[in-house]
């Protein structure tokens, strides 16, 4: 597997247990919870984390901004808005692959070696899997191909169904190579 292959991980459960330097949260853009794994992390966070969220002024589709993890295992939360999933010619691959890119800057500007992702937009916003998945895959490891920063990209499955996905889409990644 190339170098760039070895940094990824794929981990199937939930993501508020992962002791990392920092998760990622599928957020809405008022950045002030919803349900899915937004839900679940503010609950795992504790309410400190919605106060922190109040003085973010929300945050655009595509874009990533952080907060500290306060009662999670992981040091930070960042927070990215995936787009609803609107038949796949609104700019969804683009703005799906910028989640990952910005929460990735994001990430590297605090030093974080290690980093975790849910599957942004999958749920309620409707993404079809296996192409968010490949968007995923290829965004992080166009990344960390990159820059040094993370030294471990992982994509935290909620199912083993998922976690295939993200094998294939490895695999894939791993032929183009
Ligand atoms: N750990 C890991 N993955 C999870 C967890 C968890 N604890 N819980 C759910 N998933 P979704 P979206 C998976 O709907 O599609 C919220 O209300 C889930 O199986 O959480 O980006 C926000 O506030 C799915 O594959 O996020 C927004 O309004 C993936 O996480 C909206 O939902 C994403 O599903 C965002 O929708």
């Amino acid at each position: 597997m190339s170098e760039t292959g070895q940094r990824i991980r794929i981990h199937t459960g939930d993501i508020t247990r992962l002791d990392v330097d920092a998760i990622v949260n599928a957020a809405n853009s008022s950045l002030l919870g919803g349900g899915g794994v937004d839900g679940a992390i503010h609950r795992a966070a504790g309410p400190e984390l919605l106060a922190e969220c109040r003085m973010l002024n929300g945050c655009e589709t595509g874009d990533a901004k952080m907060t500290k993890g306060y009662r999670l295992p992981a040091r930070y939360v960042i927070h990215t808005v995936g787009p609803v999933w609107q038949g796949g010619s609104k700019g969804e691959a683009e703005l799906l692959a910028s989640c990952y890119r910005r929460s990735l800057e994001v990430a590297t500007a605090k030093n974080c070696r290690t980093v975790a992702f849910p599957a942004i937009s999958t749920g309620v916003y409707r993404y079809p899997k296996d192409l968010a998945t490949q968007i995923a895959v290829d965004a992080a490891s166009a990344f960390i191909g990159q820059n040094a920063l993370p030294e471990t990209v992982t994509f935290c499955c909620f199912d083993r169904q998922t976690a295939e996905l993200y094998r294939q889409a490895i695999a894939v990644l791993a032929e183009r190579d």
